[in-house]
């Protein structure tokens, strides 16, 4: 491929791509139609397309680039274990070094008491196995009948037959005529959004406590002899950036205890500084049973996910004496591996996420709000660490919400896209999670692009 590809290839490659390419989670004819951005380049918070034009991407690519793009030492790492040992598997007695010291390096920065991980290529993956690991668990302890999994509406947890079922936003299910008999979804924290869903002037406090409690009604409706585990993500990502009021979580894990039911965290999105601890656990307080990570733990330079198991689990499979009949080709990965390795090394020598925690993330959380809160389109700013929620809004005092048929969100997308920033919508809620790396004056330029492109929003429905 050449450097600077010409308009002329830009072309060639969209022909070939319309021709030859299914793309994820898209119209395929609409999107052939339409012809797709080609991504040539990356670097630091930057991306290239085939034109030459420049991008900033508020989103750290789907949520994971966490040490941003063009990093050396990750491809030097990289391109070190391929020069090495390009593969090799953990299926005969036999491991690799990049591995252990990965599997040894994640128990040391992992929630207390999570000191075992098995490892897979994707979230989806991840999520698939927790399940199988929890129904694996339940047979072992002689309770078979612990076959129910209850995760939240406007969850997302991927996309194999299992991690779709466990999903909670309902257009992943219908194709294929998900989700399968076991998976129950009970409702979810979306404060911002409980007015307009009749909960009335509620506090977040008393509504974290409401809603926490659907979970314990929804339990002994099924009944807890049935109830094998519930799954969700510390804070929903692709499902709209909704954060748990502070008194949900201990409602959580309370409920969960008292009917013995194990608590599955999908860290997926939240693992690795995101939140501005190393995990969502941390930030907010949760010890799971199961934790799935993948995406940050190798900055999504390798595709690389984990399962990590609490005492309980994993001493019910350290001593099942038997074999456990599960695992990938690709199970701990060399290469893989040592990229997320290096990836997590050099996190804690650059100390990444205290940044994230202390400075670069309370100020991308103040320069949002100072930027966005009072504008006539913004209902809402909310965030942590460096995930940022916009809300965007028809009546601010009312929180009422433009008619979803208008579909603002992806109106303002556009505009951003054209005006070189990446900016995902979520319904009408714009998102940002940018690469942990950012400095204070990528920060300035990011939301003062963002600012603009919702400013252009604004002026296209008069309120500007
Ligand atoms: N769990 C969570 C919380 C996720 O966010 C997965 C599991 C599945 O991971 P894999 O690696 O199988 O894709 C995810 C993935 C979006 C978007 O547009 C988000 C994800 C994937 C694709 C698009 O926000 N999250």
């Amino acid at each position: 491929m050449s450097a600077t590809p010409t308009h002329n290839q830009t072309k060639h490659w969209q022909e070939l791509d319309a021709r030859h390419h299914i793309h994820p989670f898209s119209d395929t004819a609409a999107l052939n139609a339409e012809g797709v951005r080609i991504i040539t380049r990356g670097k630091g918070i930057y991306l290239w397309d085939s034109e030459g034009n420049r991008l900033i991407d508020g989103m750290a690519g789907l949520w994971c680039v966490q040490l941003g793009y063009g990093n050396e030492e990750l491809a030097e790492a990289g391109c070190e274990a391929l020069r090495t040992l390009p593969y090799y598997n953990h299926f005969f007695k036999t491991a690799n070094p990049w591995t252990i010291e990965l599997a040894a390096t994640l128990a040391g920065i992992l929630p207390q008491g999570l000191t075992r991980v098995l490892f897979a290529n994707s979230g989806s993956e991840a999520n698939d196995t927790a399940i199988k690991l929890i129904r694996y668990y339940w047979n072992l302890k002689g309770r078979p009948e612990k076959k129910i999994h209850i995760s939240r509406e406007y969850a997302y947890h991927g996309v194999t037959m299992a991690a779709a079922s466990l999903s909670g936003l309902t257009p992943m299910h219908p194709q294929w005529d998900l989700p399968f008999p076991g998976f129950v979804k009970v409702p979810t924290v979306y404060w911002y959004g409980a007015k307009a869903a009749g909960y009335g002037d509620i506090t977040p406090d008393e509504y974290g406590l409401l809603i926490a409690r659907k979970l314990e009604e929804k339990i002994l409706e099924l009944g807890p002899d049935n109830v094998a585990s519930f799954s969700a993500e510390p804070v929903h990502g692709a499902g709209g950036l909704m954060f748990p009021p502070e008194t949900y979580w201990p409602e959580i894990q309370r409920i969960c205890r008292k009917y013995d039911v194990l608590l599955h965290l999908d860290e997926v999105i939240t693992g690795f500084g995101r939140t501005g601890r190393w995990f969502g656990s941390h930030t907010f307080g949760i010890a799971p049973d199961i934790l799935t990570m993948a995406k940050g733990l190798s900055s999504g330079y390798q595709p690389i996910s984990a399962i990590a198991l609490g005492e309980r689990v994993g001493e019910a499979i350290a001593t099942a004496n038997e074999e456990l009949v599960h695992g990938y080709t690709y199970s701990g990965h060399p290469v893989a591996s040592a990229v997320a390795l290096k990836n997590l090394q050099i996190m804690a020598r650059d100390k990444i996420v205290e940044r994230v925690g202390e400075d670069i993330g309370p100020y991308f959380q103040a320069r949002a709000r100072e930027l966005l809160s009072n504008h006539p389109l913004v209902g809402e700013v909310r965030g942590t660490g460096l995930l940022c929620a916009i809300e965007l809004v028809k009546d601010k005092a009312a929180r009422e919400f433009y008619d979803r048929k208008l579909d603002i969100g992806t109106q303002c997308r556009n505009h951003c896209f054209s005006n070189g920033l990446v900016m995902r919508a979520i319904r009408d809620t714009m998102v940002l999670s940018p690469p942990l790396v950012i400095s204070r004056q990528e920060v300035d330029e990011l939301l003062g692009l963002a600012r603009r492109c919702i400013d252009l929003q604004a002026k296209d429905l008069g309120k500007l």
